[in-house]
């Protein structure tokens, strides 16, 4: 559920990049960052380790504008992919108003989206999220890549709710924007 506060006119959405390890959740946020002029966003928060896995999350704070007299904020965070990761990326979870799942396309990490998609809906429910309340779209990232799985194949394992899908190559920018910008409209939508 947003975050309305009154006396600020204020209100905050929080959108989790989920996914499995080294899908490029991370690379999402950086383009965002590096990107969007300084007056629409917040400070880069990474918490990595050496080799830049994500260790806790990664955090990004936009403003997007202004709707009916309150401004409208947005909270980005990435969780870590890494099975290690378990418990944190079940907390990332809590509140959150919009999912963007990013799929590696790479054949060999197949199975990974897979289980990581189940591993996300089966943490939503500890926070009382589900298919219903909380809009979640799919981002088949790594496109540039030669062994990737088909866009049908993709769809037809990882798309079992008809979820908005696009495909993405995070590390050149593309699909990262058009990702943002979709779960931003399905998020606000839910309560104008
Ligand atoms: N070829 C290619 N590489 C990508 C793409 N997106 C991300 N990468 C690379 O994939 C690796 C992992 O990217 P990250 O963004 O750190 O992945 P992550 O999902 O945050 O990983 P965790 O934090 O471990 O969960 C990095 O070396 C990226 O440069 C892409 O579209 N194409
Ligand atoms: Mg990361």
């Amino acid at each position: 559920m947003a975050l309305i506060n009154y006396s600020a006119k204020e209100i905050t959405f929080k959108i989790v990049y989920y996914g499995p390890a080294m899908s490029g959740k991370t690379t999402n946020l950086r383009f965002i960052y590096d990107r969007l002029p300084e007056e629409l966003k917040g400070k880069f928060t990474s918490i990595a380790t050496q080799d830049e896995r994500t260790l806790f999350f990664d955090f990004l704070p936009l403003d997007l504008g202004t709707i009916k007299g309150f401004s409208i904020k947005l909270s980005l965070y990435t969780v870590p992919g890494q099975a290690i990761y378990s418990l944190t990326r079940k907390t990332i979870l809590r509140a959150t108003d919009g999912i963007i799942f990013v799929a590696d396309s790479q054949k060999q990490l197949f199975e990974k989206n897979i289980e990581s998609l189940k591993d996300m809906i089966e943490n939503m429910k500890e926070y009382g999220l589900n298919l219903e309340n909380t809009p979640i779209i799919l981002q088949y990232n790594k496109r540039d890549l030669d062994d990737i799985v088909s866009v049908e194949d993709l769809n037809n394992s990882l798309n079992f709710n008809s979820f908005p899908y696009l495909e993405a190559v995070a590390i050149q920018g593309i699909g990262v924007m058009d990702s943002l910008k979709l779960i931003s409209k399905l998020v606000v939508r839910k309560i104008t």
